[in-house]
């Protein structure tokens, strides 16, 4: 566990800095680089649809953003420093993981389509397996294709009473909540904004500490 807040040297003054890891999760096509992007405020994640099967992200990608002055913190302005993870739709492996944030994870993000029903994955073991019992603490999830939910009508808590009982459990468990993106509209830093929020307030509800990549197993 790491607290990852610092200062940077703003002239005669310095100001603090609180650096938080995020790593993306999902299914292939999910839009985790879409989400990734609405979290940095950029188009910088690669995006778009399958080409003869292969997905678009091959790799796990690090981007950062600062956002300066973003917010408060015992009665300082503080930037936010976003370390954003995109990853392929597998897992990725516990030692690669660990090379990308060697100060752990703060908030990971699981990124599921919200115009699909999704069947019990493992996804809930592999992530236990990477990080221990701890990570639902850290966890928010995000449903993309939101704009699918409008044409149809239907509206987010509908939706959720809807889907399935492990995925209606899930979102009950996991300490960041759920959060619906449309990544259709609106320019990525906007869209991006209430997330942000969301992935600070789970932070700061979990002092900022950081979940330690488990390299062994247990
Ligand atoms: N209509 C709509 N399209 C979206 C939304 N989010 C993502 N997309 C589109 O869905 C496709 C896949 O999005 P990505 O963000 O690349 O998804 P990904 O999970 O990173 O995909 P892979 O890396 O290939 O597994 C892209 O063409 C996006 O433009 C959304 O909320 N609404
Ligand atoms: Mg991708």
């Amino acid at each position: 566990m790491a607290d990852d807040s610092r200062r940077r040297r703003l002239g005669d003054s310095e100001q603090n800095v609180l650096a938080l890891n995020v790593l993306l999760l999902g299914d292939r096509q999910s839009g985790r680089s879409s989400v990734g992007n609405a979290l940095i405020g950029g188009e910088e994640f690669q995006t778009g649809s399958c080409i003869s099967g292969r997905c678009v992200t091959t790799d796990c990608q690090v981007l950062r953003r600062n956002f300066e002055g973003y917010f408060r913190r015992q009665g300082a302005e503080s930037d936010l420093m976003l370390r954003v993870v995109d990853t392929p739709p597998v897992t990725p492996r516990p030692q690669r993981l660990h090379e990308l944030c060697p100060d752990g994870v703060h908030v990971l993000v699981l990124v599921l389509r919200a115009d699909l029903t999704h069947g019990n994955t493992h996804l809930e073991e592999d992530v236990e397996k990477l990080f221990g019992p701890e990570w639902r603490r850290h966890a928010l999830l995000v449903f993309t294709h939101t704009d699918h939910l409008k044409e149809a009508g239907l509206s987010q808590s509908v939706y959720l009473a809807q889907t399935t009982d492990w995925l209606r459990a899930l979102a009950e468990k996991v300490g960041g909540g759920v959060s619906f993106l449309d990544n259709s509209c609106d320019w990525p830093t906007i869209r991006g904004r209430p997330l942000r929020e969301q992935l600070l307030r789970l932070s700061a509800r979990n002092h900022h500490r950081a979940l330690t990549v488990r390299t062994e197993e247990p």
